[in-house]
């Protein structure tokens, strides 16, 4: 762990406090609700609290968003692009510290922490260059002189929840979207992980400062989601809400936002698997499972957790598989040669731990790991080795997403399609892979017979995703898209033009409709 000195300087240089208020209407700060206290799971160290926003934090939050709101949408598209890219400066200046935070507030290993900076930094690059490019179509109109093309406007005030595994990227894939499209966010992190958020706000703050624009431009609430998190989520004001996190959360949030006819954007839980081919190159695969299942202690949307191997192949590839496993690094994840650090907090360890129980009663063989670590070298009760079940498909927890580095090994027989069967065989939708040299392998996965996952690799994992095309899952994923590619729609609301430049009306689809000519009134006689 950080010294206290380096915690100190840590938090000097982001801002950060031993007491910190937990609402920002982008200016001014304050917190009215309960404290919370923050741990590291590194070593369960008390690392700040939080005076979390209460009712009335939260309303003057909202309606600095709103009339912020007004101003935004009318700077340039471009010119919102630069702020966005200036927070991208910002972020490249501290991505060390940031990372850092990341990694003493969540867990992940340092590399891990600097790597969720820089997709940060590159959805900032990438959202300015899109704020040039917030394309609308134009078509030729089926009327003479008339003409007919659709413009993209800003929504509104967007709800940022998070999740703790990507504390702060998660925020910046819907930011920096949002923020060139015109709109202003509230954001509400994680309860685990608030201290990145005050960070990467006050980072935020200050470009927006610097460019005397409004407060309200960017927010922040920090609280339970029962409360904080359940008024946003109910909150008319708010046209759009972005959640990241579970299933379950997530279908709540998915109907309470849809009875008020808001939008939302949701990227729920992942059950991602890997094909192992026949054709695969064996030692490539087993290098990419290995990073899927245990980079970022399981803790992804995008963790593999299902490997469906060719059974001529199995024992071969679990013999390399094993002896990664065998020799992984755990332990306090600020030092670099740590692969794997703990995991969010003791309810994760115990999480696991339960399913690992289920597991084993339903038959499924805990081939190696599952333990708690406990010592010295491992202070905080959250530490565990990853482990790998042998299990047939029709293991009923192989159905459900365990947030853990827990991973399920099983053989299919036959072609392709049968190990496509048994990939897609699960609620959630999110990411997928195969690893094959066989073109025609690689491809049935990639076709309309292939995966039903919003992500489809070709040799390489099922997590690390680039921030250019978008990123988002079906099924109980949620259908969301955030990141790259044309996701920035879903953050403007589309309207469709027809100009008429002629003297005549002409109606669409040919009908007539012709006034009767009005007689002339006779002149009033004079005198
Ligand atoms: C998540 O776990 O919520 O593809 C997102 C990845 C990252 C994003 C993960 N770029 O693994």
């Amino acid at each position: 762990m950080t010294t206290a000195l380096s915690l100190k300087a840590l938090f000097a240089q982001l801002g950060l406090k031993a007491i910190n208020p937990g609402a920002s209407d982008g200016v001014t700060w304050s917190g009215s609700g309960p404290l919370l206290a923050v741990r590291s799971p590194i070593d369960g160290q008390h690392l700040a609290s939080i005076r979390q926003a209460g009712p009335e934090d939260y309303e003057r939050v909202l309606a600095a968003a709103t009339a912020a709101f007004a101003v935004w949408r009318e700077v340039p598209a471009p010119k919102r692009g630069e702020i966005v890219r200036q927070l991208g400066d910002e972020l490249r200046k501290h991505k060390q510290q940031l990372g850092q935070l990341v990694t003493i507030e969540m867990g992940k290993t340092i590399q891990e922490g600097c790597g969720e900076v820089q997709e940060m930094i590159d959805i900032c690059d990438y959202a300015c260059g899109q704020s040039r490019m917030l394309y609308g179509v134009q078509t030729h109109s089926e009327r003479p002189a008339h003409r007919l093309f659709e413009q993209w406007h800003p929504l509104g005030v967007v709800g940022v929840v998070s999740a703790f595994n990507f504390p702060a990227a998660v925020w910046s894939w819907n930011l920096a979207l949002a923020l060139i499209c015109g709109d202003v966010c509230v954001w509400k992190p994680a309860s685990a992980t608030p201290l990145i958020a005050i960070a990467c706000q006050r980072l935020l703050e200050k470009v927006l400062a610097r460019h005397g624009l409004p407060a309200g431009v960017s927010t922040l609430v920090i609280g339970p989601g029962a409360g904080i998190g359940a008024r946003l989520i109910e909150d008319k004001r708010i046209p759009l809400i972005s959640y990241t996190g579970s299933t379950l959360t997530g279908r709540q949030i998915a109907k309470t936002v849809a009875e008020r006819m808001g939008r939302s954007i949701l990227e729920l839980g992942g059950n991602n698997a890997i094909i192992v081919t026949a054709q695969a190159d064996l030692a490539l695969a087993a290098r990419n499972v290995f990073f899927g299942a245990v980079g970022t202690a399981g803790q992804r949307c995008t963790s593999t957790r299902r490997v469906i191997i060719d059974e001529r192949v199995y024992a071969a590839f679990l013999r390399r598989l094993r002896a990664y496993y065998d020799q992984i690094i755990i332990g306090n994840p600020l030092e670099i040669e740590n692969q794997m650090g703990p995991l969010v907090n003791p309810a994760a360890v115990k999480v696991m731990m339960e399913a690992l129980a289920t597991i084993a009663a339903q038959g499924g063989k805990i081939l190696l790991g599952g333990k708690p670590l406990t010592g010295r070298k491992y202070p905080g009760r959250c530490y565990v080795t990853p482990a790998i079940a042998e299990v047939t498909p029709s293991l009923p927890m192989v159905q459900e997403e365990t947030f853990a580095p827990i991973l399920y090994v099983m053989k299919y027989r036959g072609g392709v399609h049968r190990a496509i069967a048994l990939q897609n065989d699960v609620p959630q939708g999110l990411s997928s892979a195969i690893f094959t040299n066989d073109l025609i392998e690689a491809e049935t996965f990639l076709s309309a017979r292939g995966s039903d996952c919003g992500i489809a690799n070709v040799n390489l994992g099922t997590s690390g995703a680039e921030i250019g095309l978008a990123f988002g899952g079906e099924k109980e994923t949620g259908g969301g898209r955030e990141s790259g590619s044309d996701a920035w729609k879903g953050y403007m609301r589309r309207q469709t033009n027809t100009l008429n430049w002629s003297r005549a009306a002409t109606l669409a689809q040919g009908i007539k409709f012709e006034p009767r000519q009005a007689k002339p009134k006779k002149a009033a006689k004079r005198g």
